[in-house]
């Protein structure tokens, strides 16, 4: 069955030139990209996207990351598109979680810099495409 999911591909990666590399994996993955933005995520949107971890000690300085500039933000559609591409990230840690051969154990060397964000759930997908995609939105 297909799947969506929402990714982002974050500040230090788009500062760091691999938008490129970032969606040449995801296309030989082969999943399909649906949608694709250039845009610098207001406060709000960020703190909505990022809404579960209001109160631990990150999430200040994850959101002020997160709106530091540039990102990508893509809808990305295939059969189990979630798994699939939390799968090419890596875990959320560069070093101690994400292997390599994937996007965050290639690149990354800090948790919170960890060049992508992948959507963890379906309901997690639904929720974040309506809020980067409005148009986008299931219902
Ligand atoms: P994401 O939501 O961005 O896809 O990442 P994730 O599921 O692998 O990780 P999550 O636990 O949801 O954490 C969200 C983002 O917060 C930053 N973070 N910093 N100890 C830290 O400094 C820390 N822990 C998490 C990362 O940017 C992580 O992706
Ligand atoms: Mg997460």
């Amino acid at each position: 069955m297909t799947e969506r999911t929402l990714v982002l591909i974050k500040p230090d990666a788009v500062a760091r030139g691999y938008v490129g590399e970032i969606l040449g994996r995801i296309e030989r993955k082969g999943l399909t990209i649906s949608a694709l933005d250039l845009r610098t995520a207001p406060t709000d949107v960020a703190a909505t996207h990022y809404a579960e971890h209001e109160g631990r000690p990150f999430y200040p300085s994850l959101l002020e990351f997160i709106t530091s500039g540039p990102l990508v933000a893509a809808v990305l559609e295939g059969p189990r598109a979630i798994a699939a591409f939390r799968q090419l990230a890596g875990g959320t840690d560069p070093v101690e979680k994400a292997l390599p051969g994937t996007i965050r154990g290639d690149f990354g060397l800090e948790a919170q810099h960890n060049l992508v964000h992948g959507s963890d759930s379906v309901e997690s997908a639904e929720r974040e495409i309506g809020l980067w995609f409005p148009h986008l939105a299931s219902r």
